[in-house]
């Protein structure tokens, strides 16, 4: 059987205002050739959007889901709810409350329903990411390849001494 050609990773966000957060997720899978789709797909304002895609996610071709969100940040846990694709949560910094509404909201799952909360903000977007990438290299060689590569430049670029930051 032929490879299925679509994205392998759903990036998901409540709001156009998620993208600048969920957007290192997205470049970090495209480094690593991974394809991935983004979607503003809102668990509050686009409900049977968010049903239609948590729905047809899996049939899709798609194997991870990657949910970011801010404030009362229900998407994540929602779209696992409606699927039993892995769903990695990304809390969007809040103004309010700097995202820990976000992180509570995300990571205070019930037992039973799985969502794999990272940090808040442009850390847990591109650990998100890369989670996303080692999930999918255990069944792809190649895409492992590429992930300790990517891994040991990243190694390779930290000095050994701090440079001075003075102006
Ligand atoms: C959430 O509300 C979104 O995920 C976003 O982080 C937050 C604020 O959305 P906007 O008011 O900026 O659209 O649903």
């Amino acid at each position: 059987m032929a490879p299925r050609k679509g994205p392998l990773v759903g990036i998901i966000m409540g709001s156009q205002s998620d993208w600048a957060t969920m957007e290192h997720a997205a470049d970090v899978l495209a480094e690593l050739k991974v394809p991935a789709e983004h979607r503003i797909v809102s668990a509050h304002r686009t409900p049977q959007r968010l049903y239609d895609y948590a729905h047809d996610a899996h049939e899709r071709g798609i194997q991870v889901i990657i949910a970011g969100a801010g404030g009362a940040a229900h998407l994540p846990g929602m779209a696992a709810a409606m699927t039993h694709l892995p769903v990695l949560g990304v809390p969007v910094e809040s103004k309010a409350l700097k995202g820990l509404d976000s992180l509570l909201s995300i990571q205070q799952m019930p037992g039973g329903i799985p969502v794999g909360a990272l940090a808040v903000g442009k850390a847990g977007a591109i650990n998100a990411g890369l989670l996303a990438a080692a999930i999918l290299a255990l069944n792809d060689p190649a895409l492992s390849k590429r992930l300790q590569a990517w891994r040991a430049k990243q190694t390779k670029a930290i000095a050994q001494k701090p440079v001075s930051e003075k102006k």
